[in-house]
């Protein structure tokens, strides 16, 4: 058992022009190539592939369907959730607030909260795709004229330094879809930390987190009857395949979720169904029959893990609704004050 693979989040892939505030240096880059994160994977034992690199064109859109697959309850409970409780998020930011959004990936969940704070100040979507903010913003200033919408390109793994315009308005932070659940808990930590850093003293933070459940009910959610999940999983053998000269036998690597009970985590993986060697920018790597390629986790959690790691993070749980059936809860946090032991 293992913390990999590396953690990661979904943005889409939208080609536009780009004027956003950037928290970058254009030329200062060194964050590992997808050539470096799949070579240094694969190296691994055992063989792992950051998940960030699901989310191709194609990959995007194949994550779009599984939001609308039946097995895959987590999209449709958390916006039934929002629905429901808009008004009550509402009044507890308070008038004139600012939403920030960490990883603007589904505007439909951000657009619920945007018509249910009626006197938002504005909205600031943090994304690293800038392609994917520009659009995003061209689109809401469209349908919200009076909201001031101020995209920010950065990665929102570390502190983000947030526009001017937000500064003396009280923050609402949030961070949808269990995406939390995509890092291991050290990970996750230092996330609600940065989060905490960036929002500041005082701030909320509206956060989806998914349950532990019936292991078949969960299973099923990441092994959907469509194969689904499975195409979204084995198009990032495709894509390196494509994008780095690799040579992956498609036909001989089986999408796998399965339950670790130890880590409360659905794992994806990649299965060899019998043993080949095969090739990634020029190197050389093999498989067995039945070795795999981890490519996701998926956390679940009880009420009481989403407040230990919440809390860890400087993050103190005020509210948590939960849908009908009790599959999926959002939860709003209060920036902890910081006190005294104990
Ligand atoms: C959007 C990353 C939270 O882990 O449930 C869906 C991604 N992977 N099916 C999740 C995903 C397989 C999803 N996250």
């Amino acid at each position: 058992m293992t913390d990999s693979p590396n953690d990661a989040r979904p943005h889409r892939l939208v080609i536009h022009q780009s004027h956003a505030q950037s928290n970058h240096s254009p030329h200062a880059s060194s964050a590992p190539s997808f050539a470096d994160d799949v070579r240094a994977g694969l190296t691994a034992k055992p063989k792992t592939l950051p998940p960030k690199y699901f989310y191709d064109a194609l990959g995007s859109q194949l994550f779009e369907a599984i939001c609308l697959l039946p097995e895959y309850y987590l999209t449709r409970t958390e916006t039934r959730i929002l629905q429901q409780r808009a008004g009550e998020i509402g009044r507890r930011a308070g008038p004139g607030c600012a939403l920030v959004e960490f990883g603007s990936g589904s505007s439909v969940k951000s657009r619920l909260l945007i018509e249910a704070l009626p006197e938002l100040a504005l909205y600031a979507p943090i994304d690293i795709s800038r392609e994917h903010l520009d659009a995003t913003a061209a689109q809401l200033r469209r349908d919200y004229p009076k909201l001031n919408v101020v995209p920010v390109c950065a990665d929102f793994m570390k502190p983000v330094r947030l526009p001017e315009a937000v500064a003396g308005l009280p923050k609402l932070g949030f961070f949808p879809g269990s995406t939390i659940g995509n890092m291991v808990a050290r990970t996750a930590v230092d996330l609600l930390r940065s989060m905490r850093a960036t929002l500041g003293e005082g701030s909320q933070l509206l956060i989806g987190m998914d349950l532990i459940k019936d292991v078949a009910v969960l299973e099923a959610a990441y092994d959907d009857a469509q194969g689904v999940t499975a195409a979204f999983n084995l198009n990032l053998a495709r894509r390196i395949n494509r994008e780095l000269g690799g040579t992956l036998p498609l036909d001989r690597l089986r999408h796998v979720a399965r339950w670790n009970d130890t880590y409360a985590r659905i794992e994806m993986h990649l299965e060899a169904t019998e043993a080949f060697d095969f090739e990634v920018s020029g190197c050389r790597f093999s498989l067995h029959r039945g070795e795999t390629i981890h490519t996701e986790n998926s956390h679940k959690f009880d009420l009481r893990s989403q407040n230990t790691l919440l809390l860890a993070g400087g993050w103190t749980p005020a509210r948590r609704w939960l849908d009908s059936e009790g599959r999926f809860s959002l939860i709003v946090a209060d920036w902890t004050i910081p006190r005294g032991a104990p």
